[in-house]
């Protein structure tokens, strides 16, 4: 009788440790598959006025331009920052990159700037059934200062909540000059190990400085140390020759990535990064698409990335995707023609305008910095509008989490999912815009620029950086070029502003 008790307590238990995860795991699977997937397609450098949709008429867009008619089409679109790293630190926590003083354009060699304690999209959305992938540019910094390029690289994208991570360590003029496989270098030869400086050459390796001769493209500033693929580059490289990209093919690469990423994970619900290196310097694009426009290699890139945006869009719709996937397109931050190198991105201008008529462009406080084509796309759910939101792509964060159905980390990071579904045109109240660790703030159509040393005009890129002795305000729906100063005008309105950007900047 006791052991029959003892078999029956026993058999109860084996039901309970042996259903009752069974039984959660199946809700969980039906929830999650209910979750629409999420991809952040993100350029490099795409100016405001480098799409067909936001009226470029040089550069042909189409497949971009299909997701903004088709999307919503934003006008009042940001990236945090008028630079890279900090514009990607600030999409991926939901932070405000100054609140990091190391946020700032990173060599190949710095440290990972995200703390593996810290809270990202992907790592946030992995509890909600996600599996998470980055493909393309990182330029967030790997490991911990001191990183063998011949050992596994870590921490990187990997320790900060991706599943799946294939990228490059920083930009495609920066070295090491090598794609990284899940931390790993792609296509290493042991025999021929990697090493990378950005203080020191290696003896005996020809620089763009010393042999201008071996390139062939040319520097104009910067860019003159190690030549690889016949392009100078930013930082000393020594060996890894069989690791080693082929510029004009990345393009292709990366996509080929990206859809295998898909492919694998369209059973799943995923989230995907994918990085475009377009239309950043050095501008190489395969050579299917040299010509592609009258612009130079600047404008051709253009053209190629929106190719991989319409195959990658294919791959989504093949695999029976594309109306249970939320598309995000944007740019990391504002143009620039002349960014380093002679590539006749300025001669060859013509009549394009890159920024869409505002002022400044990359590296600049001005609107061009970091005001940026933003599109949501997500075919049936959906319907197509232009908005004047204003939104940010550190909005993503808060945004995706209530799509996940689950509670967005504490950041600055608002839910502006309604607004990216184009339900509602209530965006956000304002927004602190940085370029080089300075900042402005802009409030409902105001824009305020807190006087600032430096130089008005960054000269060798020829871009103006909002650098001023005075304060600057400016209502940019009236004045979109920003030409009009009016914090002699309208001083309420500028005491307005100041107080309100200084009690965000102070806490
Ligand atoms: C600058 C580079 C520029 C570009 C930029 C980063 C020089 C003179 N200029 O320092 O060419 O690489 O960094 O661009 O080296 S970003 O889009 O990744 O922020
Ligand atoms: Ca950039």
């Amino acid at each position: 009788k006791k052991s029959n008790l003892i078999y029956s307590f026993l058999f109860v238990l084996a039901m309970m440790v042996g259903c009752a995860p069974a039984g959660n795991k199946q809700a969980k699977d039906s929830e999650t598959s209910k979750k629409p997937n999420i991809v952040v397609i993100y350029l490099d450098d795409l100016g405001y006025g480098d799409l067909g949709a936001y009226g470029a008429t040089e550069i042909p867009t189409p497949n971009i331009d299909n997701l903004a008619k088709g999307g919503v089409k934003f006008t009042n679109g940001y990236a945090t920052s008028a630079t890279c790293t900090p514009s990607r630190y600030g999409l991926l926590t939901g932070t405000y990159p100054w609140r990091n003083k190391d946020a700032k354009i990173l060599p190949g060699t710095a440290p990972l700037l995200i703390g593996t304690e810290q809270m990202t999209i992907p790592k946030m959305l992995r509890p909600a059934g996600y599996h998470t992938g980055v493909v393309g540019k990182w330029h967030l910094g790997l490991g911990e200062g001191h990183v063998n390029w011949n050992e596994r690289v870590s921490p990187g994208p990997n320790e900060v909540g991706f599943d799946y991570a294939y990228i490059m360590a920083a930009t495609q003029d920066r070295v090491p000059t090598v794609y990284i496989d899940n931390g790993h270098v792609d296509n290493l030869d042991k025999n021929d190990p990697i090493e990378v400086d950005y203080k020191k050459n290696f003896d005996g390796q020809p620089t763009g400085k010393d042999h201008p001769e071996l390139c062939d493209m040319k520097w104009h500033h910067g860019h003159n140390n190690t030549i690889v693929n016949g392009i100078p580059r930013i930082g000393y490289m020594k060996g890894g020759e069989a690791a080693r990209w082929k510029d004009e093919e990345m393009a292709d690469h990366f996509l080929a990535k990206a859809q295998a990423y898909v492919k694998a994970h369209k059973n799943e619900t995923f989230f995907l990064y994918y990085a475009m290196q377009q239309p950043h310097v050095p501008r190489t694009p395969s050579p299917r698409f040299v010509g592609a426009t009258n612009l130079g290699p600047r404008g051709d890139v253009i053209v190629e990335a929106d190719w991989c945006v319409g195959e990658f869009i294919k791959t989504l719709e093949e695999e029976g995707l594309l109306e249970n996937t939320l598309i995000v397109f944007s740019s990391d931050n504002g143009p620039v023609l002349n960014d380093g190198y002679y590539d006749e991105a300025v001669e060859k201008l013509g009549g394009h305008k890159p920024t869409g008529g505002l002022r400044g462009g990359k590296y600049s406080l001005f609107e061009a910095g970091t005001r940026v084509p933003f599109i949501t796309y997500w075919k049936g759910t959906i319907q197509p509008k232009v908005s004047d939101a204003l939104v940010c792509q550190m909005d993503l964060m808060a945004s995706f989490a209530s799509l996940a159905g689950i509670e967005a980390p504490k950041a600055d990071s608002e839910n502006m999912l309604d607004v990216l579904l184009g339900k509602t045109d209530n965006g956000r109240d304002d927004l602190v815009l940085e370029a080089n660790s300075k900042t402005a703030y802009r409030s409902g159509d105001w824009v305020m620029i807190p006087p600032y040393k430096g130089n008005p005009v960054n000269k060798q890129v020829n871009i103006e950086l909002g650098n001023s002795n005075e304060y600057q305000l400016y209502n940019i729906k009236d004045d979109k070029e920003q030409k009009n100063n009016l914090a002699d005008a309208q001083p309420e309105k500028l005491k307005e502003l100041q107080e309100a950007f200084e009690a965000i900047r102070g806490n």
